[in-house]
């Protein structure tokens, strides 16, 4: 790997499996719509103890978010990156995310910027990201075919008109595509993330690899299916279960001759803060709000003085 790219990617916890031990990242829930509608997605769910993307205990505010960056920072002096990935989608919610963005850059200019999308307004906002200096940026991207996207998005809302089926996944694939294409060319490091759904894209993803990698997308990172009943989404209802361990490992397998896999991915709250392995989102909260378990012993709130940092939260 070039030097100038080892450079860029030594403190990303996420873009190099070394740097992971070392560095911590956080996200900030500033995004709470989205633009399409994923099967394996239901973000009305809300407990403090669950852990999986679209999941988060409270939503900030560009202000409030900026200001928890530089609470987490002051406490966790390993914290180089921060990423925007939810709990919906950061380019459908432009204002609040590349507000977040711009108040981060001007009063911690050294932490790293991140961002995760599902693509569909990626080349609309290509400009903006390159301007901010976002030097690392994810798309979901868990297919080349509308006819199998339209088995995982039951629709897809671009330009005021919602869009069903194999319509809506050829907009959102087209899109995604484009996006890949500019990130590329505006040399931005690109990470691809794949959901594994068994019987839907599981054989697939060979192709989806093959096809990012000619793309020059630097990582890809094939996830499982996380779809329990209780979770209230489309595939956890009907029944389409994730791969078992074996199953994942072996589509990675498959791709891993071809390019850098990522293997060391914690599938992360949208609010997630710490060491991709010892989530400590709970020390940082503005209050708890989960119906399964006891608040707190100490709650935090902005009032006057701001986010307040609770040791208490971590164990509960
Ligand atoms: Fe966050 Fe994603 Fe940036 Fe990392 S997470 S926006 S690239 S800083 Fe990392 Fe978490 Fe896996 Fe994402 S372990 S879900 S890959
Ligand atoms: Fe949920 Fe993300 Fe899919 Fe939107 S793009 S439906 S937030 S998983």
């Amino acid at each position: 790997m070039e030097e100038k790219i080892k450079e860029r990617i030594a403190k990303h916890p996420c873009y190099s499996e070394e740097a992971h031990h070392h560095y911590a990242r956080m996200h900030v829930a500033v995004a709470p719509a989205c633009n399409i509608q994923c099967n394996y997605c239901n973000r009305k769910y809300d407990c403090a103890n669950e852990s999986r993307p679209g999941v988060v205990s409270e939503l900030l505010t560009p202000e409030e978010a900026a200001h928890k960056v530089l609470v987490v920072a002051s406490k966790i002096p390993q914290m180089t990156v921060l990423g925007i990935a939810g709990p919906g989608d950061p380019l459908a919610n432009p204002e609040k995310t590349f507000r977040t963005f711009e108040l981060i850059a001007d009063k911690a200019p050294d932490i790293k910027l991140c961002l995760s999308t599902n693509g569909l307004m990626l080349p609309e906002y290509i400009d903006r990201i390159k301007q901010l200096n976002i030097d690392h940026v994810t798309i979901t991207l868990n297919t080349i075919d509308p006819e199998i996207g339209a088995q995982i998005y039951s629709w897809v809302h671009y330009k005021r008109k919602r869009y069903r089926g194999v319509e809506g996944a050829k907009i959102l694939l087209e899109k995604q595509m484009e996006g890949l294409q500019a990130l590329r060319e505006a040399d931005i490091l690109c990470k691809v993330n794949s959901v594994m759904i068994p019987g839907i894209n599981d054989q697939h993803l060979v192709e989806v690899n093959k096809m990012i990698r000619e793309n020059g997308a630097f990582l890809h990172n094939i996830m499982p299916l996380i779809s329990a009943p209780e979770h209230g989404t489309h595939f956890g209802l009907t029944g389409q279960r994730g791969p078992t361990s074996s199953e994942l490992k072996s589509v990675q397998d498959s791709c891993s001759g071809n390019m850098k896999m990522m293997r060391h991915c914690r599938q992360c709250r949208a609010d997630a803060v710490g060491l991709l392995g010892e989530d400590r989102s709970q020390e940082f909260t503005l209050s708890i709000n989960c119906q399964n378990h006891p608040p707190p012993k100490f709650s935090a709130s902005f009032g006057s003085q701001g986010l307040v940092y609770n040791p208490a939260n971590g164990n509960r």
